[in-house]
C-alpha cells in the first residue's frame, strides 16, 4: 500500500545503541510533487537567492511547499519532534537538483542551491527552530559544508577526512543555556543536515548520552558532574585576538536537568583540572570505544536532525573521492 510507503514511521533500538529513531521516508509521487511545488515557487531557472541573505524567502518558500505537500503524519511528526526530546529524526527520499561539484575548499556558489536549501530551511521552520550561525566559525554562514577540505588535514573537524572525528558534541565550550530565545550564547540544541553525496559510504555515528554513561562506576559519574573541567572551542572555530581559543573553564562534562541528562564533550578539547577529572575523562572515552553505535551512511536526498544535549555524535576517518565528487553534507544549526 502506498501510504505504508510514504509514512514509516518507527521508533527503534535494535542495536542497543539508545537512540530514540524516528524514521521517515517519503513516498516517490510525494518527493515528486515537493520537488514540483519548490521549482514552481523558486522559478526556473532559480533566481539568485544567496543562503544568507535570503534565508527568510527560502525559509518561507520551503515550508510552503512542504506543508502544502507532505502527509498530514509526516507534518505532525515534524511539529512534535523538538517537544518530545526524541533523539534523532531521519527523513529520506526528499527531492534533489542538480549540484555543482563538491566545494572542498569549503565554501560555493549558495544561490546554485536555492532548492535544496530551501527544503533544509523549510524543514528546519517545520520543527518550530531557529536556524543560526555564530560568526566565528564558518566566516559566519548559515551553512556549513562538510566537505573533506585538504586544508583540515590532520585535524579533528567536519572539514576534516584523514583522522577521526572521535565522540563529540559541538561547541560544548558553551555553557548549557535556559529556554533564552537567542542561541547564540549557548551550544546548539540541534545540528541539521541535507546529504548531497556521500559515494565514499561514510557513515555519521551517534550514541544516547544514557547508552554512552550506562555502566560506567559512581565515583567516574560524580566526577563528570563536577565542575573540574576545562574545555576549549573545537578546531572549527577562530582563534581569538591572542591566539587562543575560547575556553570553558571549571565546568562539568554532564549535567543533570529534569529533561534527564545533559552532556557536553569533545575528548580533544576537553582537559580535567585535577588528575581525578582526567582518569574520569579518560575512563568515559575508554567506555565510548566500546559503546554499540547507531551509525547512518547518509544517502543523496536524506534530512537528518539530532538532539545535540543529549546524542554524542562522530565521523571515522575516510579516503576521499576525488575532488569534486567528494562526500557532502549540508549542516545548519537550529535551536
Ligand atoms: O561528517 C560527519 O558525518 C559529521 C561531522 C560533524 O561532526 C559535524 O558536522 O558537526
Ligand atoms: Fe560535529
Amino acid at each position: 500500500m502506498d501510504a505504508l510507503s510514504e509514512t514509516l514511521t518507527a521508533s527503534s533500538d535494535v542495536d542497543g545503541h539508545g537512540i530514540a529513531l524516528t524514521d521517515l521516508r517519503l513516498a516517490d509521487r510525494v518527493r515528486d510533487a515537493l520537488g514540483a511545488r519548490l521549482q514552481e515557487a523558486l522559478g526556473d531557472p532559480f533566481p539568485k537567492l544567496d543562503t544568507d541573505t535570503d534565508a527568510a524567502i527560502l525559509a518561507r518558500i520551503g515550508a510552503h511547499a512542504l506543508r502544502r505537500t507532505l502527509p498530514a503524519s509526516v507534518l505532525d511528526t515534524l511539529a512534535g519532534f523538538a517537544g518530545a526530546r526524541s533523539d534523532v529524526l531521519v527523513l529520506s527520499n526528499l527531492p534533489q537538483q542538480e549540484f555543482p561539484p563538491t566545494p572542498v575548499n569549503g565554501f560555493g556558489e549558495e544561490s546554485d542551491l536555492c532548492l535544496v536549501t530551501s527544503l533544509q530551511l523549510g524543514l528546519i521552520a517545520l520543527l518550530g527552530l531557529t536556524p543560526y550561525a555564530v560568526d566565528y566559525e564558518n566566516s559566519g554562514k548559515l551553512i556549513r559544508n562538510v566537505v573533506p577540505n585538504p586544508e583540515a588535514a590532520g585535524t579533528t573537524s567536519s572539514w576534516g577526512s584523514d583522522t577521526e572525528f572521535f565522540w563529540h558534541t559541538d561547541n560544548p565550550h558553551l555553557p548549557f543555556g535556559g529556554e533564552g530565545l537567542n542561541p547564540r550564547p549557548f551550544p546548539p540544541r540541534f545540528l541539521t543536515f541535507y546529504a548531497v553525496r556521500n559515494a565514499e559510504q561514510v557513515a555519521t555515528e551517534f550514541v544516547g548520552v544514557d547508552t554512552a554513561l550506562r555502566g560506567l562506576p559512581d565515583e567516574v559519574l560524580d566526577r563528570l558532574s563536577a565542575p573540574e573541567f576545562l574545555v576549549k572551542a573545537p578546531d572549527s572555530n577562530d582563534v581569538t585576538a591572542d591566539g587562543d581559543r575560547l575556553a570553558l573553564e571549571g565546568t562539568s562534562v554532564i549535567q543533570h536537568g529534569p529533561e534527564g541528562v545533559l552532556i557536553r564533550y569533545d575528548r580533544g578539547t576537553t582537559r580535567g583540572m585535577t588528575a581525578a577529572a582526567d582518569q574520569a575523562l579518560a575512563a568515559l572515552s575508554e567506555h565510548l570505544s566500546r559503546t554499540p553505535a547507531f551509525a547512518p551512511v547518509l544517502r543523496p536526498g536524506q534530512f537528518l536532525i539530532f538532539d545535540n544535549y543529549r546524542v554524542l555524535h562522530r565521523r571515522k576517518a575516510f579516503d576521499p573521492a576525488p575532488p569534486g565528487t567528494a562526500r557532502w553534507l549540508r549542516r545548519c544549526y537550529a535551536s
